[in-house]
């Protein structure tokens, strides 16, 4: 029996007892089913949902304003009828008074799998219905490569999701040197779901034709450990330093294809003179790279050589360029596949984020698939996503963003749906300093997140079990029925159904709905869709059958085809060419980010004055037992803590080093803050790092400054810095600290209960 439903991490089947889940059983093809099925068990009537709207009690009383105690503060609980009108004369009085450019309606977040109720689609068509609000570009996952690529290879999307397939690699790829890794836990996650997880089979596919695998990256737990694959583990954050002088390497050996870089490229005489060290005298040698990334300049030479000898694909993962420099390793890694001469041959050239989300490297579809219209947003200024707090904090302040200069808009209110600001960006100290500033924050969300807390206005939201909804993507072969299969917990009510209500009080429900209801909407966006996809069935057909198929998955042929006709084809840079230096990035005068990629030594560097404090690199990246923050709850998520804390991966040395022992409940600190995690010791990192994942809810301790999490929220350590002047992207992957043992009183974990009422 197909399965009938979808969440981000895999399509399932529920079984559901007096209205809870108590099992659920993956598709039954997918080969490779992921165990964050398991965080659904028993999430619908946990205590850690909303139950009911709430409103802080200080807002309640003293009205908008800046208030220092969001986030400390007690909810008074009001009905639907009541919260609905307080809320649009909020929404009324500051529209009225400052307009749409004062209202924050970004609201970055996976929320759920699902087209139509589709959190961030559906504020962004609300605030669009009343004039406007100040929006977000780009992404964290991904958000400094998507501003740079378009420079370098065009179209960052089509570049950055246009990977070479997976079947060709299998076929094709003798060498895949991965910087950064292909880590098996981020292929568990794909946005809208998957429903059969396919990249673990392609990698040991390929490993059993006899693909030679390199990891290139100080955890070794980045490759599974099937394809058996060369670890080269080098320094945090010294990744840019490998890849030039690998590329130096095959300059020197002549082992660079000349002709493929005058017929494909430009910039090259630029960028290989940096390499050569023509105008600084400084070459980007294996010798020179060694000392920087801990790598034998020999091993180095070797690697240059095979890698010339074999058909090559290079790959650099998403977290790569979440941090400061981060356009780096990207760039360097599109030079170095360009020297080598192989981009667009099959299986050969480079590859961002082979393994940093589950759908990379699989066909997609090239027509429309059911999606909800987001309306028109009347107001113009954005910010980059990761700029929130500057924003919050330099109302009317300038920044720069790929080559103009922008101002901040002063905020009065932010609107968030589907998204978690408290675990996802970066030195949440300092993002709650910003967020208190806020007169009004309105959060819809089903469970008590860190950022609801941070809330004047919550607004309980029902979960995908809770509605019916269709589940697509842009690389699954089938169109989803997900049919409710709960009523909604206590008083939650879907997004759509609250802005409804929002839209009616605010005389824009026409604009809003267009005169549907949400179960009239699931209707027309399918018979939309079929109208442009021939063949399918009506929709109450596909209702009853569960699923119908997507349009034909088509595999990315962009590079090669740019390959076969450079001049026919032209990429969308400047010159239509790979550039490798670029002219246009120069002209923007940056000196974080030049015209061509350069190797520049980050503030969060084990070899910088910061590390005679904070001696040891913490990899700060997303975790192996659920998406995000999402149901941390869960059994498969709680089941991996250590003394109910985050773990915090450290070799036996390190330890040692600190009079710690496995399971040891510990301080991680630098001067942004300070998180409680449980030891986990490890053989597979590099002596001086440690790993800490993403996503334990923050729990600060009340009264204690800098912020000190209980629970183990690796952002209350991470850098709230661009990752450059260019792309202004998250640079949260890897930040200093030092680990001691908790000598205090074992804290409790605030997060994990409601917060108290009034
Ligand atoms: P999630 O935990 O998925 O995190 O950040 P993101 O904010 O996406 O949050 C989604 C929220 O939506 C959850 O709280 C969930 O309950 C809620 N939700 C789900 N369904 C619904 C719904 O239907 N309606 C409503 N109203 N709410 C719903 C993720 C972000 O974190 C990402 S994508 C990346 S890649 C970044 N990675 C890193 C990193 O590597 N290192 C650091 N230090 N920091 C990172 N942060 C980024």
């Amino acid at each position: 029996m197909s399965p009938d439903h979808l969440a981000h991490w895999g399509a399932y089947s529920p079984e559901i007892t007096h209205g809870e889940v108590t099992a659920v059983r993956p598709a039954p093809d997918d080969p490779c089913p992921s165990p964050l099925l398991d965080n659904v068990v028993g999430s619908l009537r946990h205590p850690l949902r909303t139950t009911t709207p709430m409103v802080r009690e200080g807002w309640l009383r003293d009205g908008p304003g800046a208030d220092p105690r969001r986030g400390e503060d007690r909810f008074v609980p009001v009905g639907w009828d009541d919260v609905i009108p307080l809320l649009a004369g909020e929404l009324r009085r500051v529209y009225d008074r400052s307009g749409p450019e004062s209202v924050f309606g970004g609201s970055y977040g996976w929320s759920s799998a699902g087209r139509f109720h589709h959190a961030q689609g559906q504020v962004h068509r609300f605030l669009g219905a009343l004039g406007g609000y100040v929006a977000s570009v780009n992404t964290y996952s991904a958000g400094t490569a998507e501003v740079l690529l378009p420079h370098v290879l065009g179209g960052g999307a089509t570049v950055l999701r246009g990977l070479t397939s997976w079947d060709v690699l299998v076929e094709h790829t003798t060498l895949m040197v991965c910087v950064g890794g292909v880590p098996a836990k981020n292929t568990a996650v794909a946005p809208g779901g998957r429903t059969a997880h396919t990249t673990g089979s392609a990698l040991t596919a390929m490993a059993r034709r006899g693909t030679e695998f390199v990891l290139v990256g100080p955890d070794r737990r980045d490759l599974p450990a099937e394809v058996h694959g060369r670890w080269l583990p080098v320094r945090p954050g010294s990744d840019t330093a490998l890849l030039l002088a690998l590329g130096h390497e095959l300059v020197v050996a002549g082992l660079h294809d000349e002709a493929f870089l005058r017929t494909h490229c430009t910039g090259a005489d630029t960028a290989i003179g940096y390499l050569l060290g023509r105008t600084d005298g400084v070459p980007r040698s294996a010798a020179w790279a060694a000392p920087i990334c801990g790598v034998e300049a020999g091993e180095i030479v070797a690697l240059a050589r095979r890698m010339a000898e074999r058909r090559t694909m290079i790959t650099v993962t998403f977290s790569l360029q979440r941090a400061e420099f981060g356009e780096q390793p990207v760039w360097a890694g599109v030079l170095l596949a360009a020297l080598l001469g192989q981009i667009g041959l099959p299986g050969g050239g480079f590859g961002h984020g082979y393994g940093s989300v589950g759908d990379n490297g699989h066909p997609a579809h090239t027509g429309p698939i059911p999606t909800l219209p987001q309306g028109v947003n009347a107001c113009r200024t954005r910010i980059p996503v990761a700029r929130i707090a500057d924003m919050l904090l330099r109302p009317g302040g300038e920044y720069p963003y790929d080559g103009a200069t922008h101002r901040y808009p002063s905020i009065e209110l932010v609107y968030w749906c589907g998204g978690n600001p408290f675990h996802h960006h970066q030195d949440l100290g300092r993002l709650r300093e910003a967020w208190r500033r806020v007169p009004t924050v309105v959060v819809h969300e089903p469970y008590w997140t860190s950022t609801a807390r941070h809330a004047d206005v919550v607004l309980p939201a029902t979960v995908t079990l809770e509605r019916d909804d269709i589940g697509a993507s842009r690389t699954e072969p089938v169109i989803t029925a997900m049919r409710a299969a709960a009523p909604p917990h206590a008083g939650a009510r879907d997004d759509y159904t609250i802005f409804a209500a929002l839209a009616g009080e605010l005389g824009v429900a026409e604009r809003y709905t267009e005169g549907r209801t949400a179960a009239q909407w699931l209707r027309h966006l399918y018979e939309q869709w079929r109208a442009t996809t021939p063949g399918r069935p009506d929709f109450d057909a596909f209702w009853a059958a569960g699923r119908t198929d997507a349009p034909a998955l088509v595999p990315s042929t962009l590079l090669a085809e740019f390959r076969a006709d450079p001049t026919g084809r032209p990429l969308a840079t400047p010159s239509g060419r790979i550039e490798l230096a670029s002219a246009r990035i120069a002209s923007f005068g940056y000196a974080d980010c030049p015209g061509h990629p350069v190797w520049h030594e980050p503030t969060e560097w084990a070899g910088s004055p910061r590390a005679a404090r904070f001696p040891l690199v913490l990899l700060a990246n997303n975790p192996a037992t659920r998406l995000h923050s999402q149901l941390d709850f869960g059994p498969h998520s709680r089941g991996s803590k250590v003394a109910a804390r985050e773990p915090v991966r450290m070799t036996t040395a390190d330890a040692a080093a600190r009079g710690l022992a496995d399971g040891d409940v510990v301080r991680v600190f630098n001067d942004r803050g300070a998180c409680l995690g449980g030891v986990t010791l490890t053989d597979d990192l590099l002596p001086g790092v440690v790993q800490m994942s993403t996503g334990a809810w923050f729990s600060p301790v009340p009264g204690v400054e800098p912020v000190l999490c209980a629970a183990g929220n690796v952002n209350v350590l991470t850098p709230d810095v661009g990752s450059s002047s260019l792309s202004q992207g998250c640079s949260g992957a890897r930040v200093l600290v030092e680990i001691e043992r908790w000598e205090g009183p074992v804290t409790p974990i605030r997060s994990h209960e409601p917060p108290g009422e009034a």
